[in-house]
């Protein structure tokens, strides 16, 4: 044990695995009981809405945001604004335990400092997925991705630099957090069409908080 390093830290680390290079994964690091209810405030200010591709297609997963910038895709693209383009308002505050957790979650992972000013809300249904694509609308590449799985299970994905992998599967359940960066930033990742299931306080539904910092 290094010095300054408590056995708090070394309890963390024995459930920290590595998917792939720059990519971490922390099963069951946080609680559901607490962020439901977050989540559900959250979406009280900012409605779910199944936002449009580019190319005009309608998103199966449900989405909403908090924090000083939220993720919002239409036909004319992805971008990051600072209200919310349903209800005109600025997003709602993100929670202090939902920054606590992406700090905490980013130090394990080896990206200490982490401030997110963004947290996209993702609502699956069963048979909701998410196609194949990379992150990278963000303008410093060096901070990382935290993203948090509740509710149900789903199969995450990751195909690393390129597209046409073959990729690594992930079971992400309740309370498990996956983080990226460094060398992983950009890579290709998805989510395959739940399946049906049933979480006892979440129902027959996923959630996952992507937080990031987008400026
Ligand atoms: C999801 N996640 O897990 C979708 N992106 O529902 C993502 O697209 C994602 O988990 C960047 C980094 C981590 C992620
Ligand atoms: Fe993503």
């Amino acid at each position: 044990m290094s010095a300054g390093q408590s056995s708090l830290d070394l309890r963390l680390a024995a459930r920290v695995e590595s998917i792939a290079p720059g990519v971490s994964f922390l099963r069951g690091f946080c609680d559901s009981a607490l962020l439901l209810p977050e989540i559900n405030a959250v979406a009280g200010l900012a409605p779910w809405r199944h936002l449009s591709t580019r190319g005009g297609g309608r998103m199966s997963v449900a989405m909403t945001n908090c924090g000083p910038w939220g993720w919002h895709s239409d036909t004319s693209g992805y971008r990051y604004v600072d209200s919310d383009p349903l209800t005109g308002k600025l997003w709602p505050i993100m929670p202090a335990a939902f920054r606590r957790l992406a700090a905490n979650a980013a130090s394990v992972g080896g990206f200490a400092g982490f401030e997110p000013d963004c947290c996209l809300v993702n609502r699956y249904v069963i048979g909701a997925k998410m196609g194949t694509h990379r992150d990278f609308d963000e303008l410093d590449l060096k901070h990382p991705i935290v993203s948090v799985s509740l509710g149900i299970s789903a199969t995450f994905l990751w195909y690393g630099a390129r597209r046409s992998n073959k990729p690594i599967a992930v079971a992400v359940e309740d309370g498990d957090v996956l983080v990226w960066g460094g060398e992983a930033r950009t890579g290709y990742h998805a989510v395959r069409a739940l399946q049906d299931a049933c979480h006892l306080l979440a129902g027959p539904v996923r959630y996952n908080l992507t937080f990031r910092r987008a400026r």
